[in-house]
């Protein structure tokens, strides 16, 4: 794929809800969307040679006003795989967000240390390694332990997207990482397998031996039954619920949420960001519960010792 400026959005693309309506559900005071992107804008930040996708622009202006249309106080910027490991465009957004930001790249294995420093001095908190094959070409585990041996001594953690399926196989691997692990989207579950099934039990297993952090995302992109039909009702993406759920009430103090604001790769149909935050009640039931999704958790991991 050409890095051209102009290269149109991929085939079915769907671009992100330009008017997202009003969440009935508050969100506390501090709340951190620990998990949304920038897409370029690509007049500004190409995207990669090497993408598996061309989006529509989703920047740092937007992404703020989302921010503040929702009721968000901070926001974690994960670099999108269609910037490869350029991370210019989210560290823009982090710098430009006053503090209230925070950045998670994608780096190669030869990344020196002052780089490294410089992306920590910018906000950078973490690295994300990817395992999800239609996104990725190859993900060597040489190359992905000598970057977390790199990112170790400066505190950071790695973010993981796989699949339920891949758990297995990756298993062994990610027990040796020598860095805290933060897992999106719930690990993706097959949501048509029951929440008490064997593939579930492995996830929520791999997640109390290791003391993994999880990322109560994405309903959206695990749901088969969908959103709600326009009848008022704002009952969103319910097959997901006992899943998340679940790790809500196992892993209270390790569990994080997050927008994926721009929402990459949804050809199906695109969330109004309002539903999803009124999603939120319905997998965190208690107000602590919430508070600690929300706010305690995710301030805990990305602003230590701020108050909150
Ligand atoms: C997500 C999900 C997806 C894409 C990416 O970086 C990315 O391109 O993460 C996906 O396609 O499932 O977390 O944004």
């Amino acid at each position: 794929m050409s890095g051209h400026p102009n290269a149109p959005r991929t085939p079915g693309w769907l671009d992100w809800y330009r008017n997202p309506s009003r969440p009935a559900f508050r969100l506390p005071p501090g709340t951190v969307d620990a998990h949304c992107h920038v897409f370029g804008p690509q007049a500004e930040f190409p995207f990669a040679p090497e993408r598996k996708y061309t989006p529509c622009d989703g920047g740092k202006e937007e992404l703020f006003g989302l921010r503040d249309h929702l009721g968000v106080a901070r926001n974690v910027i994960v670099q999108a795989t269609c910037h490869g490991a350029d991370n210019s465009a989210m560290v823009d957004a982090v710098r430009s967000a006053g503090g209230r930001a925070r950045g998670i790249a994608t780096v190669r294995p030869d990344i020196d240390e002052s780089e490294l420093l410089e992306l920590d001095a910018a906000g950078v908190r973490g690295v994300r390694f990817n395992f999800v094959r239609r996104l990725v070409d190859t993900s060597p585990e040489d190359d992905l332990r000598t970057i977390a041996k790199k990112v170790a001594p400066l505190g950071w953690h790695v973010v993981l997207y796989f699949e339920s399926v891949d758990l297995p196989e990756l298993e062994g691997f990610l027990r040796s990482l020598p860095v805290p692990l933060v897992v999106d989207h719930l690990g993706r579950p097959d949501v048509t397998q029951p929440v008490d099934g064997p593939q579930f039990a492995r996830f929520l297993r791999f997640v109390e031996d290791n003391d993994v952090w999880v990322k109560v995302s994405c309903p959206e992109r695990l749901s088969v039954t969908g959103p709600p039909a326009l009848d008022g009702e704002r009952r969103s993406y319910t097959d997901v619920v006992p899943f998340g759920r679940r790790v809500v009430e196992e892993f209270p103090d390790r569990v994080l949420w997050g927008t994926d604001w721009p929402h990459p790769n949804l050809t199906g149909h695109m969330p109004d960001d309002g539903l999803l935050v009124d999603h939120l009640p319905r997998v965190a039931v208690t107000d602590e519960q919430r508070h600690k999704l929300l706010v305690a958790n995710p301030m805990g991991l990305y602003w230590p010792g701020e108050p909150f």
